[in-house]
Formats: structure tokens, sequence, C-alpha cells
């Protein structure tokens, strides 16, 4: 053996050591907090680290904060630190509120006057040592000045004259979870509940403590655990000690719980004949059950409401206000310090839709504003962060800027019910950070939407942030691997809204894969062009997401929006598309703006792209800023979409051998759906476009599929041809299925010049059935498979369209390609078409 190549096998074998611990297979359960073991060079940086550790308090967080800090150190440098109660005899990391502190270290004084919440971290002298100090005005505070800590370890920054004050942007930083007491969640997509199963609590409760955990290493200090479409049983006597375990679950990691409830509980399960939020029997009654909550749960943080909205039981069946069903039950919490989170997601979902004046957008502001002062200073007016709902682009509410004398949070989705369902990779950081820095003009100088929500423009006495979080008992939380980093961002973007996206991607993929930069450049450059490159094969110019509002909020289902009540209009023609919203010719929303920003939409010429057909209706020839035509625009930014989709797929095959398998696989098949399901998009909205405006592609790719053979264009033995509705969810708006047992086959010839190729199977993959699949060149088996994929469709369509990539075949002119496929229940093993595309190089 020469020398080059025992010097190869000694780097090969020093790589593969190097690598092992960050390579052992993981689930993502742990989320962030891996505490992965630091590399020999970086943990020699933190060799002065005290050894030992003492916490001055006894409260359950107190013990908490203490075994994290064990925890993370074993985990990271391997080192076990002695673990004290009493002030220390050594040098030691110092846990303690600055009471607590102060007869040990009485100098000790901050350089700003912590918060609520909010730690410092310095070095000093306590008892006569020196000490590593975490301290806070509060012990939720010391906890996550423990989570700092560990996080410089992880990230590898020096603690080296360590003096830091971290004060949180704004109190609220809550998540929300929208589980019912059966155990699903409405918009979940990461398994059932961690909280509920057959209409109780869960025996078991490790994962909500380990949930608990996760928020808290974000500074997320309060979760409303159940639907705000709220089952009114949550509130019934027996139920109460149930949820009582979990408010002890949550309790040491400083996890405030609350629950959502039914405006209508005095009368559903109270027993009374009403629920008029005016009548003296009710407030007694929600006095009474709230003062029987705080007796199990001292430290409840409150109750969300959704009343009057999308059928749910509200004040206005009894002719009374928001503010008059809100203020009953805050003077109910309010001598226990509860707070009241009313949603501002009350809307008439009955709009007549012919009616052009007409306007869901108007809702929240038309609701609310009227009432602002009316609210008691413990009621939170919590408002979706658009006028809509959760769409991939909106314009900021309107609301959010008009409240002066009502305390305020935004809520904003984690869940990612309109941008892909964690099937699709969308990192909404960067969403949320533009709608956060946005410049509401609703006082004099800058007012961003981060400043209102927190309450500083209006010196309310509190606001802030609130995250529909939705996470399941999938073994990583949300499913996608990559989809915590939207949990992660909220946290994060909560405590500190002026954070930038870019840092917090690259904070995040740090912890959960390592530090490798080329892997952390190459997952954070994905993470940060994802919601744009989401955005653009969903829906153009601010149309909103044209997915099926009427389902699964899924896949392409653009007329689902029209011409029902539910006002997500796009107002589609053969001449045009965009819904006015200007004072001049059309709703007149815009005017809910200050002055500023209503100038800004009320005119097409000034309106920003990305917005205008939310605030306009345009001929499909109008011309955009960006000198394109807005036909043009929904083509392009449509294949562009789904080429940069494509590209997903080859930037995570550079990782491989850097990541753990089965993170690698998990993340590898979910992007090569999502490659797949942007073209299902793209085709669906261009060929939609195309038929609706008549205006050709001037780049010829909307409507021409070269390389594409209709499933129903192929030789069918057994499989018939079906039409399929809305037409634009199939190729050609047909597909073929199987309705006999033993098996159906499509066959065609292969015509072009010899060579490798790649060959795609659309089929469709329903979650009633798992039909099998065989390929065949000339009678060889090239591949098979079963469609059990879990899409969110129990028919052939938009969402059940998935595919298959067959690699590498060889094939020449005249070889015959044959699709088997065998039936499995209600899934008719469907077929769409077959396209075939020379191997890349
Ligand atoms: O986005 C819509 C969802 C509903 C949800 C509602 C809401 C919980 O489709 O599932 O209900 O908003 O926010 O109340």
């Amino acid at each position: 053996m020469n020398c080059r190549w025992i010097v190869a096998i000694i780097a090969a074998l020093l790589f593969v050591g190097g690598h092992v611990d960050d390579l052992r297979a993981e689930t993502g359960h742990e989320g962030w907090l891996r505490y992965a073991p630091l590399e020999r060079l970086a943990a020699q940086k933190y060799q002065t680290l005290p050894a030992s550790v003492v916490v001055l308090g006894d409260s359950e967080i107190s013990g908490v904060a203490q075994e994290e800090l064990l925890r993370g150190v074993r985990g990271m440098l391997g080192r076990t630190l002695r673990a004290g109660k009493t002030q220390p005899k050594e040098n030691a990391i110092v846990l303690g509120t600055l009471a607590e502190l102060r007869a040990a270290a009485p100098g000790l004084r901050p350089s700003s006057e912590l918060r609520e919440d909010g730690f410092w971290l310095t070095t000093g002298n306590v008892g006569g040592f020196h000490s590593l100090i975490i301290t806070a005005a509060n012990e939720r505070g010391v906890l996550y000045g423990v989570f700092a800590l560990l996080n410089k370890i992880a990230l590898d920054e020096t603690l080296t004259s360590l003096n830091e004050v971290q004060q949180p942007f704004a109190p609220i930083r809550w998540v929300d979870q929208w589980d019912n007491l059966d155990g699903r969640i409405e918009r979940g997509y990461a398994g059932r509940s961690i909280f509920f199963e057959n209409g109780s609590v869960r025996a078991d409760l490790t994962r909500v403590r380990d949930y608990a955990r996760l928020l808290a290493s974000i500074g997320i200090n309060g979760c409303a655990i159940n639907n705000v479409n709220a089952d009114p049983r949550i509130l019934e006597d027996s139920f109460l000690p149930q949820l009582a375990r979990i408010a002890d679950a949550f309790r040491p990691w400083g996890v405030r719980m609350s629950i959502s409830v039914d405006l209508g509980s005095p009368k559903l399960v109270g027993g009374l004949d009403t629920f008029d939020p005016l009548d003296a029997r009710v407030a007694e009654w929600w006095r009474t059950k709230v003062d029987e909550i705080y007796r199990l749960i001292p430290d409840f943080g409150g109750f969300v409401v959704k009343a009057d909205s999308e059928g749910r039981l509200g004040p206005s069946t009894y002719k009374r206000t928001p503010s008059d069903a809100a203020n009953v039950i805050a003077h109910a919490l309010k001598p226990h310090g509860g707070l009241v989170f009313y949603r501002a997601f009350v809307y008439n979902h009955h709009l007549d839709w012919r009616d052009p004046k007409n306007d869901r957008a108007k809702a929240a502001y038309d609701n609310f504003h009227p009432l602002d002062g009316k609210f008691d200073d413990n009621v939170i007016i919590q408002v979706k962060y658009g006028p809509i709902d959760f769409q991939a682009r909106e314009p900021v509410s309107p609301l959010l800027g008009a409240l002066q004398k009502t305390n305020e949070a935004i809520e904003l989705q984690i869940t990612q019910e309109y941008t892909g369902q964690q099937r699709h990779l969308c990192f909404l950081p960067p969403m949320w950070k533009e709608v956060l820095d946005f410049d509401m003009h609703a006082a004099d100088g800058r007012t961003p939407v981060r400043d209102l929500v927190a309450g500083k423009t209006f010196h309310r006495p509190t606001g802030g942030f609130v995250g529909i979080a939705n996470v399941g008992l999938d073994a990583n939380w949300l499913a996608h691997p990559l989809a915590m980093a939207n949990l992660y961002g909220f946290g994060r973007l909560a405590w500190d809204p002026n954070l930038n996206p870019r840092a917090i991607a690259e904070e995040w993929t740090r912890l959960t894969f390592g530090s490798d930069p080329s892997m952390v450049r190459t997952i954070a450059d994905m993470q940060l062009s994802s919601w744009q490159v989401y955005e653009s094969y969903t829906g153009p110019l601010g149309a909103q997401t044209l997915t099926d509002i009427l389902g699964s909020h899924y896949g392409p289902g653009i007329e689902s929006s029209e011409q029902n009540g539910w006002g997500q209009w796009h107002r589609a023609d053969h001449q045009g598309i965009g819904m006015d919203r200007s004072l001049a010719t059309g709703t007149g929303y815009a005017t809910q703006y200050s002055l500023p920003v209503a100038k800004l939409y009320e005119s097409v010429a000034t309106t920003p792209d990305e917005l205008l057909l939310f605030f306009h209706h345009v001929p499909y020839t109008y011309v955009l800023h960006s000198g394109k035509t807005v036909i043009q625009h929904i083509y392009d930014s449509h294949y562009e979409g789904a080429e940069r989709a494509a590209g997903y797929v080859q930037q995570w095959k550079l990782l491989q051998g850097h990541i753990d398998d089965e993170r690698y696989q998990s993340v590898l098949a979910r992007l090569e759906y999502q490659a797949g399901h942007a073209i299902v998009w793209r085709d669906a909205i261009c060929n939609y476009f195309l038929a609706l405006s008549g205006v050709p592609d001037t780049r010829g790719h909307a409507g021409n599929f070269p390389d594409r053979i209709e499933a129903e264009a192929m030789q069918l033995q057994g499989y018939v041809p079906v039409e399929v509705t809305p037409r634009e969810n199939a190729s050609a708006g047909r597909a073929i299925e199987c309705l006999q047992a033993q098996g159906c086959a499509a066959t065609f010839r292969f015509t072009r010049n010899p060579g490798w190729y790649e060959l795609d199977v659309q089929y469709f993959d329903q979650n009633n059935g798992e039909s099998r699949f065989r390929v065949l060149v000339n009678d060889q088996v090239v591949d098979q498979w079963v469609a059990n994929d879990q899409l969110p469709a129990t028919k052939i369509g938009a969402d059940s369209s998935t595919r298959r990539r067959i690699t590498g075949l060889a094939l020449r002119p005249g070889d015959q390609i044959r699709i088997e496929g065998i039936p499995d229940r209600e899934e008719h093993a469907p077929l769409d078409y077959v396209e075939i595309h020379p191997s890349p190089e």
C-alpha cells in the first residue's frame, strides 16, 4: 500500500470518528435542546467553567433550572457539575433571583432594571468566591438565564467577562393549541394531541413536560391547550382536576396554562337558561367557576374566546358587544391575575358575494375599533396578522394600528395551515418579521407593529405575541424536521422582534443539526427562501393562497373561494383578477389604515406588486412595477417557484453524510414530495388562468407539456378514464382508475432517442386505501411501491396528486413501458400521467 493510500484511509477513519456522535440516529424529539457533545477544541474554551452549581431558591422552577444546567453541561462538555443548595464554598455557578442573592452578594446590581422574565448573566463575588451568576427578577427569568447560558455553550460563544442583560420585548409570549378533547387537533399536522385522548386528559403527560421545556427554552410563558372552537365540557366540574394535572406539568417550566372557552358555557354546562353577559346570574356563574379553577390551579393564565365567529355562540345572541362579553369574564379573572384573550377573528361567513361592496377583510376593524377603550385592562384583543386568515401573503391587519386604549396581541400561525401543512418547507419568520416591522403610522414617529402589539406605542399594561403551534404526538413535534424552526423562530421573535431571520435560522440549524459551516449555510439558505418559493407557486400578487378553502386548505382549489359567503374572493374573470378594496371604486377597506398607509394602498400605482391583487382588480395585461404583465407574472412565478422547490432536493442531497440518516431521509422524502406537489400547484394555477384569460404564455410554458404522456392516452387494460373536478387539478382534467380487484395496466411505447432517462409517474394517493403499483420496461420490473402516504384526501384531486420518480433508466425507441396498479378499498390505483426526462448529468 503506498503512502497516499495510508493517509487517505487514516483521514477517512478520522472523519468517521469525528462525526460519530453527531451522526447518531435522531428522531428530532429533543428539538434544539440536544446538547450534543462539543468537539474537543470547542470544549476547551469552557474549561474554566466552575465545577459546581448552587441554586438559592427552593421552588420547582429553581430545581428544574439547576437540573437543566447539569443536563446541558453533561451533554455538551461531558462533565457532571456538583449540585448544591447553599452558599458556595468554592467558585460556582450561582442561580437565584435578585432577592435571593441580596444577602450573599449585596453589591450586585444590573445596569438596567430587570423586568419580569428578564435575566442577567454576570460574574462576581458570592460569599467570597468568584462565581458565574445567573439572576433575574423572578424565577422564570433565572430558568431563561440558564437556557441562555447553555445556548452560548452550544453556539461556541465566549463566557469570559460575561455581563449581559436580556429583557423580553413583551409580557405576552404564548402559544395556542387547537386540540380537541377527543385527541384530534384542528389544523394539526403532526399526530394526535399530547394533552387529550378520548374525551379526557391523557394519563401519561411526559410529552407535555417535554413540550413545556422546549417552550421555556425560547421564552414562551403561556399556553392555551384546547381548540378555540371550544368544547364546553372543559369547564365541567369533573374536568377541572384533569386540567390541574396539565398545569402541574407546565408549572416547573414557568409556562402558565390557560384554556379556550365557549361563551355559551353558563347555559351549556352551567344549567342557566341564558349566557347573556349582562345578566347578573351569568356574571356570578363565571365568578364561581373561575374561583374554583384558581383553587386547583393558582397560576392559571386565563381564557381564550372565539365568539360570533364561524358558528360559535357569542354576545350577538343577546345584542351585546364583544366588550360586554369579554368584560364579564375579565371581572371574574381580575382578582386572580388572569387574562381574557378575546379573538378579533369575528366575521360573517354568509356574506353576499354578489355585492361588490361586501368585504370580509373589513370585519375585524368594523367590529372592534368602535369598542376601543371599552375593554377591561386584563382583556387582550388577539388579532390575526392579516385581515383574512393566515394566507401566504396578506397586508397587516388595520386593527393592529387602530386600538389605542385596548391591549392587543398579534396572532401568528406556526402550524402551516395555508402554507403547506408541514409537507412543504415554509420558514415563516421572514414573513412575521415583515409584519412586525411594518410601520402603521398610528401615531407620531415610527409605529411598527411590534411596538403596537407590545403595548409600547400607546403605553398599554400588557400585550404581545400568540402563535398557533399545534404540535402533536409525532416524535419530532411538527412532522417536518425543518418546520421546528418555525416554533423556534416564533419564540425568538416574541422575545426579541429585532432579531433577524437569518440569524434565527442559523442559530436553529446549529442547535438542531450541528455547526458545520457549509451545512448551516445550506439549511439557512433553504429556510430563508422557502416562504417566497411557496408563495410563488401557490398564489400570485396577494390574490391569497389559491387553495381549496372549503376543505383541507392544502392543494389548489381556485374556484372554491368564489361565489360563496366565506369572503375569500379573488374576483377573477375573463378580463382580470383581484379584489377592489379602494375607497374610490371598491369596498373602502383601504381607509381602515392611517392616512399614509391608506394612500399607499388606495392607488394601483403605489400598491406594492406583492399585494396588488389584494387591493385592486386589474386586467391580466396590466403591467407591474417589475415590468411584467400580471398574467405573465402568474405563469413565470409558478414555473420559477416549482423549479426552486426542485432545487431544494439537490441542495439537501449535498448534506448526505453530514446529518444523521434518520433525519436526512425524513427531510429528503418531504422535499421530493414538495417538488412534485409544487408542479401540481403550478399546473393547476397556470392552466386555469390560461383558460380563463385566453392570454398565451409568451415563454411557452403554460399549457405545454412536451414530455408528458397522459394516462388516459395510454393503452388501457382494465383501467377506465375519469373526469376530475375541478379539472385543473389533474393533467388535462382527466385521470384513470382501476375498478377490478385483480388490478389493471396502462401501457405505452417509448419513442425518443436511446439514452438514460428518469420517469415521473404522477398518481393519486388517497388516505382511504393503499393501492400497489409496479412499473415494467419490456416486462422487467424497474420499480414498485405502495401508495400509503397520509395526504389529506379521500378522492382523486390536487390534494392526493403525488409522484414517484424512477431514475437511471436506459431506454430505447420501441421499449414498452407498462404501469400496473392494484386497487385497495376506496382507492382505485388512480394514475394521472407520466413524464420522461433525460437523466441529469
Ligand atoms: O384558519 C381558520 C381555520 C379554522 C380555525 C379558524 C380560527 C380553529 O381554518 O380551523 O378554527 O381559522 O382561527 O378560529
